[in-house]
């Protein structure tokens, strides 16, 4: 009876040893799961999912890239140094006889250019400035003798419609080779200064040349 006693007293107290050991070692669990929970990286929802991390330089700043630029507009055609000189014949659909005279550069400021255009019984365009020109190469088109480097004026310019100042002309003249009536064309379009078209038209050269040269 007596030797008993000490016996349920260690067996409780070892008892409440493990209790208590398997407490502590629930609580150092839990607080080790806390723990490994916190130190793990949340995901950015800003930055799909992904944690940044930042890039210490020597500036203290993170250098940032730059973007590559990219051309979205494409080049224009080649400039080409020019000339196309001569005249000639076409007519309107209504048959209206349409004569023209010129000395044109492929550069407005490579002066002089000079363009004459008289129609129907006395009227006239003169051309005092030319304000853009386009020299182009046309691969249907052979400008022959002599050599050149394009076969295609395309330009508009201002200047005097019957005397009057305000006048504009837009117009192209092709050469492909002689003699010019068996090729060459003529588009001609003259505004009045009040905003009238007075002359239209487009058509094979019936008589004359334009002829395209280089400049030197
Ligand atoms: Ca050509
Ligand atoms: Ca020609």
């Amino acid at each position: 009876m007596e030797t008993s006693k000490p016996v349920r007293g260690q067996t409780l107290l070892i008892r409440f040893g493990i209790a208590t050991g398997l407490l502590l070692i629930a609580v150092m669990i839990g607080l080790s799961g806390r723990g490994s929970a916190q130190a793990a990286p949340r995901p950015d929802p800003t930055n799909g999912g992904f944690t940044a991390t930042p890039t210490a330089t020597a500036s203290g700043y993170t250098a940032t890239p730059t973007a590559t630029c990219v051309p979205t507009s494409t080049p224009g055609p080649e400039e080409i140094d020019g000339r196309m000189t001569g005249g000639g014949s076409v007519f309107t659909e209504a048959g209206v006889r349409v004569t023209h005279g010129f000395e044109l550069h492929c550069s407005t400021s490579h002066v002089p250019n000079r363009l004459e255009v008289n129609w129907d019984g006395g009227n006239n365009f003169h051309l005092e400035t030319l304000t853009d020109v386009q020299c182009t190469d046309d691969p249907a088109i052979d400008p022959e003798h002599p050599a050149a480097d394009f076969d295609t004026y395309t330009a508009s310019g201002t200047g005097r419609y019957n005397g009057v100042d305000g006048a504009t002309i837009d117009w192209v003249f092709t050469d492909a080779g002689e003699p010019g009536g068996g090729g060459d064309h003529a588009t001609m379009t003259v505004t009045d200064a009040g905003g009238n078209q007075v002359l239209s038209v487009s058509g094979e050269l019936h008589n004359g040349n334009h002829q395209a040269h280089r400049e030197n």
